[in-house]
């Protein structure tokens, strides 16, 4: 069995795309660029500053604002994504996610958040998980974000567990890319065509409790 299982957080734990997608629909149309699904799924698992660059790219506009327009532009989506989530708790959480903790534990595994997101520590806070988590990656002291590897391979540093040793779980093509890149066994927790990388495809997170003996 796996020694560490490094979750990703947004689309894996919770549900909490929407309200990215949301968030940005609204900074975006701002500033005259319309968005829709099928774009937010590039979103998906890259930073708050790369999702700004995919949208302003996309809106033909990337040149069109200065480096603190850009900080402002993304502080904004940020407030908005924050109203959106913080009135979660336990019930915010997937179903299943507790017992799958609580299982992996009780095999003496370890478990790490590996998100790209900086308002992980808060969800993790509002939704009550803390206590099952070993450590949680700082995306801010990694030096690439998904799809590099850095996320998952500082995880499987400070946790002193081999990458052989790691399981990545991750519903983004970028975070299955960075599983892949870090040497870890990938699972991805959605269809397949977004997430055709993954070593095991699975439909919820939930399924993973029958996976563990
Ligand atoms: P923030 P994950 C990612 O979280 C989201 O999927 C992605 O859409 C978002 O841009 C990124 O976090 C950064 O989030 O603006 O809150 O720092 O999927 O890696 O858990
Ligand atoms: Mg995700």
């Amino acid at each position: 069995m796996k020694q560490l299982f490094i979750f990703d957080m947004d689309g894996v734990l919770t549900e909490t795309s929407e309200q990215h997608y949301l968030a940005w629909k609204e900074t975006a149309l701002k500033i005259g660029i319309e968005i829709n699904r099928e774009l937010n799924e590039k979103l998906k698992g890259i930073s708050r500053m790369a999702s700004l660059s995919t949208i302003l790219e996309h809106g033909n506009k990337l040149n069109a604002y200065s480096e603190q327009e850009k900080e402002s532009l993304a502080t904004k989506k940020n407030r908005l994504y924050q109203e959106m989530i913080t009135h979660f708790t336990k019930d915010n959480l997937f179903e299943g996610v507790e017992e799958l903790f609580i299982k992996i534990k009780s095999k003496g595994a370890k478990i790490a958040i590996g998100s790209a997101s900086k308002n992980a520590p808060m969800l993790i806070q509002n939704m009550g998980i803390e206590k099952y988590i070993d450590y949680v990656v700082d995306p801010d002291e990694v030096k690439n974000g998904k799809p590099a590897p850095d996320i998952f391979l500082k995880a499987s540093e400070v946790l002193g567990v081999k990458v052989d040793d790691c399981v990545g779980i991750e519903d983004a093509e970028a975070g299955i890319e960075a599983i892949k890149a870090a040497g870890m066994l990938a699972v991805g927790i959605g269809k397949r065509d977004i997430l055709s990388g993954a070593d095991i495809l699975l439909n919820h997170v939930k399924e993973m409790i029958d996976m563990i003996d």
